[in-house]
């Protein structure tokens, strides 16, 4: 075990430091691989750049996501080390309310981080977690990472698919199998973010409740009205925002100002 920080709540930067140490004892737990901390630390990289919350493309590409969730027939999420590690309770919370299964989904594949991400899930709440084991019987075609091995009854036959934190291979991968992925990922120039039918550029801990608040507001419209939501939704178009968006931040800062 490492030693671990004790942060004063009221440090400025307490919700970053407080996200790290998560990071840091999932790794220590077997739960996160060592990657994922490098992949954390980009991610908190771009999050400097958006300003640390969740901006307008992100609510709209959010809303996107949870219309297509409520109209999928076969809706999954995948989870992966940081997730388990950064949002446990609220990916079950999501996962209960949109009826959609959870499924252990690793690039890193090894027994023993299946069964430590399950047993975080089983103990934020969930009922099953799909995935793990010999439950990964079928393969994606293409894919030579670990990640190819997928649930038969979970993303294998899926048409919609949240693949938060995911790489740019096994997106395209789901992509050419048909499925609509959508992504959590705060980095909007990555392989996902751009080849994702939807992307949501924001920090995970605040876009899973996000999501959950939208879904709040979206189930009671008609399949016509959450049709029509997806259709005004042009994931190019909204990641050119969420540039611009960090374009214009990055001016005014220089500038002097301060946001
Ligand atoms: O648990 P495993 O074995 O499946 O491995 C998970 C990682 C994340 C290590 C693996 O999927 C990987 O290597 O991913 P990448 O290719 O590094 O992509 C991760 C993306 O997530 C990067 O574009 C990061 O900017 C982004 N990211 C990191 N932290 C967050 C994030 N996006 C949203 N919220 C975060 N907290």
């Amino acid at each position: 075990m490492g030693i671990h920080l004790k942060i004063p709540r009221n440090h400025v930067r307490a919700h970053s430091l407080k996200k790290r140490e998560a990071v840091i004892r999932a790794e220590e737990k077997g739960i996160l691989a060592k990657a994922g901390l490098i992949a954390h630390g980009r991610g908190e990289a771009f999050d400097y750049l958006i300003g640390e919350t969740s901006i307008p493309p992100a609510i709209f590409a959010t809303k996107a996501a949870v219309a297509s969730l409520i109209l999928a027939a076969h809706p999954v999420i995948s989870v992966n080390g940081n997730v388990a590690a950064l949002v446990p309770r609220e990916i079950v919370r999501l996962s209960k309310v949109l009826n959609a299964p959870l499924e252990v989904n690793l690039f890193f594949r090894t027994r023993r981080r299946e069964e430590a991400i399950k047993s975080v899930l089983l103990k934020a709440g969930a009922k099953e977690v799909l995935g793990v084991g010999r439950d990964a019987s079928a393969t994606i075609p293409e894919l030579f990472s670990e990640r190819r091995r997928v649930d038969p009854r979970g993303i294998y036959s899926a048409d919609v698919v949240l693949v938060p934190l995911e790489d740019g291979d096994r997106t395209m991968a789901l992509k050419r199998l048909g499925k609509f992925v959508i992504t959590i990922d705060l980095n909007p120039l990555s392989r996902t973010a751009q080849s994702a039918d939807i992307t949501i550029v924001d920090d995970i801990v605040r876009a899973v409740p996000n999501m959950i608040e939208a879904y709040k507001e979206l189930k009671d419209l008609s399949r016509e009205e959450l049709a029509s939501l997806l259709t005004r939704f042009d994931n190019r178009k909204n990641l050119s925002e969420v540039i611009l968006y960090i374009r214009d931040r990055l001016k005014i800062l220089s500038e002097g100002e301060h946001l």
